[in-house]
């Protein structure tokens, strides 16, 4: 075992440190980040942003969040093998920084609390273990979608829209209150990058409180919904199981590193700015626009319904944001001041977090071949990338007592969605 780590520690050393821990497709190992720490480091000028992304070539250091413009803070998680060297570099430059997390497999073996006791408990009740007190795996949350479509059938269908690249299902709920897909509908997607484990709890739940709670019919009445709970199933179980940092897909790419960037692989302006050809870079954009059997399932099943859908949220994590296209350049739609304040007012529903509205390329980054880009080019009108909470004190790795506040945070936002596309006419 202590090999194994060993093995592990090392190729992300000398190997691929700029994509975390690389993957280890020679063997099943699970990635240890003892030691590994998330630095927040703050350049206030042009020559301190120059300086840390030399840094972060020179160490290949992987990025949590970009800095967006001077005295915004770019997060770095930091292996403890360049600590000491980086902490004398950066007081040299004397370039502001705090350690956010100190021990990132620490947090990691805290962020999530044993669902074994509770998940039975559930499963004896509702013949399910569905809760929102932890995160769980997709055979839990695929369990869930089945209860939901045998106990409603009239209100829930579950499909299968495709499969997975290692052969998983990849569903979409669909929640109709009529039994023909006539009305206007809302998408809402989670999971597409698999760390942001926040995404698909919050996804779930929303399914959850339209088919459960009856108060919620309202918002059934003139409007169907399609929730995909999960885009990248492969993905989020490695994180489970084996890298609790993955990000991307996990098909074999013909090189050591296997997976592309889901958000980076699909037909609009693919291959832009933001993304890159290196099959090992966390942000690699596929051999092709839609290359991933994800993107591609998903993309086929929305153009059959790019009439139908009104609204298309993505729902990522971290930074509390409502991002708007486009997000592949510093570029504006036409509609964009229509898109902005139906945005503004969904924000305003939020209580706990707040989230902060504005284009995308322009708040965090251009970035293309994005899935929010994409459903715009193809005509639905009001596309959006959620980053869910935090703003970074846990970042990815956000506990799991959060989940219930997040989520109830986020669904009243839903009722402005509803409330704008529920009378145009499909
Ligand atoms: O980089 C991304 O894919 C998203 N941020 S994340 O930290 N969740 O990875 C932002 C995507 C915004 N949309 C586009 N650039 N199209
Ligand atoms: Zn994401």
């Amino acid at each position: 075992m202590t090999l194994l780590l060993a093995i592990v520690v090392f190729s992300c050393v000398f190997v691929a440190c700029q994509t975390a821990p690389q993957d280890q497709s020679w063997t099943e190992d699970v990635v240890s980040y003892s030691g590994f720490q998330l630095w927040s480091a703050t350049p206030r000028n042009k020559t301190e942003r120059e300086f840390l992304l030399k840094i972060r070539q020179d160490y290949e250091l992987e990025v949590w969040r970009e800095s967006r413009s001077d005295n915004r803070p770019v997060d770095l998680l930091i292996s403890p093998d360049f600590q000491t060297e980086l902490k004398l570099r950066l007081a040299d430059a004397q370039i502001p920084y705090e350690v956010k997390i100190a021990d990132m497999q620490t947090e990691i073996n805290n962020e999530n609390p044993n669902i074994t006791d509770s998940g039975t408990e559930f499963e004896n009740r509702f013949s399910h273990k569905m809760d929102w007190n932890s995160y769980h795996r997709v055979d839990d949350i695929y369990g869930y979608l089945n209860y939901l479509a045998d106990t409603y059938p009239r209100l829930v269908q579950l499909v299968s829209v495709g499969s997975s690249y290692e052969g998983r299902p990849l569903y979409v709920v669909r929640i109709s209150s009529s039994s023909s897909g006539t009305k206007p509908a809302i998408w809402i997607d989670g999971g597409i990058h698999a760390r942001e484990w926040i995404s698909p709890a919050v996804a779930t739940y929303i399914i959850q409180q339209l088919v459960e709670v009856a108060d919620n019919e309202r918002l059934l009445r003139n409007v169907d919904w399609y929730i995909m709970p999960v885009m990248n199933p492969d993905g989020y179980e490695y994180t489970h199981v084996n890298n609790r940092l993955w990000r991307k897909t996990r098909s074999m790419t013909g090189s050591r590193c296997r997976g592309a960037d889901p958000n980076r692989n699909f037909g609009y302006q693919w291959g832009g700015k933001g993304t890159s050809r290196d099959k090992c870079s966390e942000i690699y954009h596929g051999s092709n626009a839609f290359s991933e059997p994800e993107t591609r399932a998903v993309s086929n099943f929305i153009s059959g319904k790019a009439n139908q859908i009104q609204v298309y949220l993505t729902l990522h994590s971290y930074g509390q944001y409502l991002l708007i296209p486009w997000g592949y350049a510093v570029e504006y739609p036409a509609d964009y001041n229509e898109m902005r304040d139906l945005a503004k007012a969904a924000a305003s529903k939020f209580r706990r977090y707040k989230y902060t509205v504005g284009n995308s390329a322009d708040l965090l980054y251009p970035a293309a071949g994005g899935s929010d880009d994409w459903a715009k080019s193809i005509g639905i009108k009001y596309s959006y990338t959620v980053e869910l909470a935090d703003t970074g004190r846990h970042g990815f790795i956000l506990p799991a007592s959060f989940i219930q506040p997040v989520c109830e945070d986020f669904f009243p936002a839903l009722e402005v969605f509803v409330d704008k596309v529920a009378t145009i006419k499909v």
